[in-house]
């Protein structure tokens, strides 16, 4: 599959060695002979294998941060969601073809065995998936950096479709062994909550009520083509220590245990909501439970370091809040320096300050945090009792420099008053950070005018942007192996550490030679897709359409009704003018709904009820196909992205705060058909408008609407064509046994449609029928892709850690040893 000549080959290692090595921990690991060995034990032998090649450096690479004292990056993130590490691993040491040789030699199939392993999902969408691109980041820069996470025992659901309709089951990834995770039995910290507060004279003194244990297992991410690696630890609370110890206190030895079930949940399962925010005690726990056990870690690894030191803790340390979910790092470590270590509160607050940094990773008020000041209570007392401390203090600051109006100061405190009084996690973490920043530009703005409007009074300069990139590694070379090879044999390799370097392509733009082979490898990922599709749903789609892709979390600000508005509109429109020469489509859609989310569950239901209608209607021979494909993952966004031709990315604008799939599309020679949002418009400031379908209102304009008693229903007599496509979904059209079935969903459309899909259903389907149009021109079409990718280098995740690392962790790359 690999073009050999232009593959990355390790020096060090040969291909009998390998084998030689496999099969030694095939026996000697593992415990079975290569006669009996399933493709399960063989991939454990070939992740041992690979793991202690991979090691080796890292464990290099850990001293050496040790030795230089050097100044570190802590991650704090409640995602991660890495994908399988295998072959990512294999081509960072450059030992993929060794491996596929060495294996084949054993009679084995290196792609059967890497489909055996397991896809941990530790993580909903963008947010996650974005931690793990940046920890790819950290390693192959040289970065001293580091990742804390949890390690749930169960990640995201899996998705499956039942009737039409989709199902959640437990994902029990660990059970299926966890061959790349290093146990650090000696790393346990134990985590408090509960319990009261007393004070002696000045000093405030906790006594928590519940103690668990947190336990490390560290997994190692390989840089590409660098002894360097980085390590992501992640936590697991450890039920034999679970104990309530007010029960265990009062000699009610039972009690103590019976506890453990509910508190021993902590890290059980990932919350499986995107962008909305559960509330729930268990979550509140969960965050402590991360944040506590990895502030223990980081200042006991800087004591280490440094004599026993903690006041240069903060030239030492910076640590980064991947959204408000890890906030609570903040009243914990004032606790650790104030409770523990007897440094004052001034003192302790700026050392804090110069540590934290913050992403604010939305714009969607429903995502925003803020916590019932009762449950604070009860289940962190101090950490309030610290919050309202740094309130205090931060409103006298307000009220003395920069407005005493009531109104103002009510806006801006740390606490929400009414009814129930909160605690506002965003706003603590933009007041205990010295940097605060969004994900794309037009967020970023947005940010500072909407959200974060009061804080920019106040705190001008601590708002920046950092638009988000992702991983070329896996994102191409892991998933798109053919089209890496091409680059590799026009500019050489070294796109895959330094992606701007895409921009050598453009002296072959118009070429015909290359173009043609970019079209041979869409081909081939495109079959490649429908052979998946083929052998999973049974359906049948060509290869020769369009394959028009939207796979994201199935929410409302994401629109995918606006797309399932387009295509039955375009059914309509085939089946009205069958002789018309229409352009063979196909519609693909993925992505997970929240468990309870009504209404992104039914628009699941929906796609693929129109799905059944559509691809059974003879009329349309074959033209036109609608495909929803069941668990998107990191594992299966590698299959469809190197396939698609056209991007979906149709959020309504200033909803979105960056995307990260419109980036990962792009680069894998699909055009973005969006709007104006997030990345999108940076995408098209890169690759320039004649490579890119941008339609529909801009945030000005959406703005407007609202600001004018926006009307959706005069859309909806205005356009004929949306008027049908809507009318045949509501009297059940496309659910004939049950009419009703998106009554409410209809309704809901024509009398609010909060996110406007009706406002632009025009303009992107007439944005569609020029997709349509471009696509005839096959050499134009390619031509414009390659165009697209020849200009998108910016967007790598390389170039994003930099940025952090320069303007807002002030951390430097290591030079390595060799
Ligand atoms: C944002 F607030 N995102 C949140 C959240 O709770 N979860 C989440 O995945 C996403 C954004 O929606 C995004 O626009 C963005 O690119 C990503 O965070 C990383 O910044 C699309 O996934």
């Amino acid at each position: 599959m690999l073009d050999k000549d232009f593959i990355y080959e390790s020096p060090k290692l040969t291909v009998e060695a390998l084998k030689q090595a496999i099969v030694s921990k095939l026996v000697f690991d593992i415990g079975r002979s290569a006669q009996e060995a399933t493709t399960r034990d063989w991939l454990n032998a070939t992740v041992y294998a690979v793991r202690d090649f991979v090691a080796e450096g890292w464990i290099q690479t850990v001293n050496q941060f040790r030795e230089e004292k050097t100044r570190r990056v802590y991650y704090l993130s409640m995602e991660f969601l890495m994908g399988r590490v295998l072959s990512n691993a294999m081509l960072s040491e450059g030992v993929y073809d060794t491996a596929k040789q060495a294996l084949s030699e054993l009679g084995l199939v290196l792609e059967d065995i890497l489909e055996k392993e397991a896809d941990p999902g530790l993580g909903n969408g963008g947010l996650g998936r974005l931690a793990a691109c940046f920890m790819d980041s950290i390693a192959t820069c040289n970065l001293p950096g580091m990742g804390y996470g949890i390690r749930y025992e169960y990640g995201m659901f899996k998705q499956t479709i039942e009737d039409g309709s989709q199902v959640e089951k437990p994902d029990a990834w660990i059970a299926k062994g966890a061959p790349w995770e290093f146990t650090r039995a000696s790393k346990r910290y134990r985590v408090r909550f509960g319990g009261n507060l007393h004070f002696e004279g000045e000093k405030c003194i906790w006594t928590p009520s519940e103690e668990i244990t947190a336990l490390a297992y560290d997994n190692i991410v390989p840089g590409y083509e660098t002894k360097s690696a980085a390590t992501l630890r992640l936590w697991t609370a450890n039920a034999g220590d679970i104990f309530n110890l007010a029960n265990f206190n009062k000699g009610d030895y039972f009690g103590a245990i019976e506890e453990r079930s509910s508190i021993e949940n902590v890290s059980r399962v990932l919350y499986p909501d995107d962008s909305t925010w559960a509330g729930r005690e268990l979550r509140l726990r969960q965050e402590y439970f991360l944040v506590s056990a990895s502030l223990q870690d980081i200042i006991k690894r800087h004591k280490k370091f440094h004599g026993g030191k903690i006041a240069n803790l903060a030239d030492k340390v910076a640590i980064h809040l991947n959204d408000t979910h890890p906030a609570l790092a903040i009243p914990e470590l004032m606790h650790i320096l104030v409770d523990q270590e007897g440094i004052s509160w001034k003192k302790a607050w700026d050392m804090t300050r110069r540590i934290f940094s913050y992403t604010c990773h939305t714009l969607m008020s429903e995502a925003l945090e803020t916590w019932p000041i009762e449950l604070m209570a009860k289940v962190l007392p101090r950490h309030l009792q610290m919050i309202y401390e740094i309130n205090a203090e931060f409103l006298e600051y307000v009220r003395t420099y920069v407005s005493a109006d009531v109104d103002f100061i009510r806006r801006v405190s740390l606490i929400e008053e009414g009814n129930q009084r909160k605690v506002r996690m965003g706003w603590l973490s933009v007041v205990g950070s010295h940097k605060v920043n969004g994900v794309a530009e037009i967020h970023s703005d947005l940010m500072v005018s909407s959200t974060f409007a009061d804080f920019a009074k106040i705190y001008p300069e601590r708002f920046t942007n950092v638009t988000n990139g992702v991983t070329p590694r896996r994102w191409i070379g892991v998933a798109n192996p053919k089209l890496a090879a091409l680059f590799d044999k026009y500019i050489g390799t070294e796109w895959r550490k330094d992606l701007s370097q895409l921009s050598l392509l453009k002296p072959y733009i118009g070429k015909p030679e290359i173009i043609g082979e970019l079209a041979k490898i869409k081909f081939a990922n495109k079959k490649r897709l429908a052979r998946y599709v083929k052998n999973t749903l049974d359906i049948e789609i060509n290869p020769n359409a369009i394959f028009d892709v939207q796979v994201k979390r199935i929410h409302e600000y994401k629109r995918q009704i606006l797309n399932v508005l387009q295509i039955i509109s375009r059914y309509n429109q085939m089946i009205a003018n069958p002789e018309k020469n229409w352009q063979s489509r196909v519609f693909i859609l993925a992505g997970k709904a929240a468990s309870a989310y009504y209404t992104a569950k039914q628009t699941i239901r929906l796609i693929n009820d129109i799905a059944e209608v559509i691809n059974n209607d003879e009329r349309l021979k074959g033209r036109l196909k609608v495909v929803f494909i069941p668990n998107y993952s990191v594992s299966i966004a590698e299959i469809i992205i190197p396939a698609a031709d056209i991007s979906e990315q149709i959020s309504l604008a200033g909803t979105e705060a960056s995307g990260t799939s419109n980036m990962k599309f792009a680069l894998n020679g699909a055009l973005t058909l969006g709007t104006l949002d997030g990345a999108n418009v940076e995408i098209l400031e890169n690759v320039g408008e004649d490579n890119i379908f941008i339609f529909g209102n801009t945030v000005e304009q959406v703005e407007e609407l609202r600001r004018n008693g926006y009307s959706p229903v005069t859309f909806y007599q205005q356009d004929e064509e949306l008027r049908q496509a809507v009318d045949q979904i509501a009297l059940g059209h496309f659910s004939p046994k049950e009419p009703t079935r998106y009554q409410g969903l209809i309704d809901s459309l024509r009398n609010y449609d909060y996110y406007q899909s009706f406002a632009d259903f025009r303009s992107y389907a007439d944005m569609q029928a020029k997709v349509d149009e471009k696509y005839q021109d096959q050499a134009a079409w390619f031509n414009s892709t390659l165009e697209n990718i020849a200009n998108m280098g910016f967007f790598s995740s390389d170039r994003t850690i930099l940025e952090y690392a320069e303007r807002i962790w002030k951390i430097k790359p290591l030079k390595l040893e060799n």
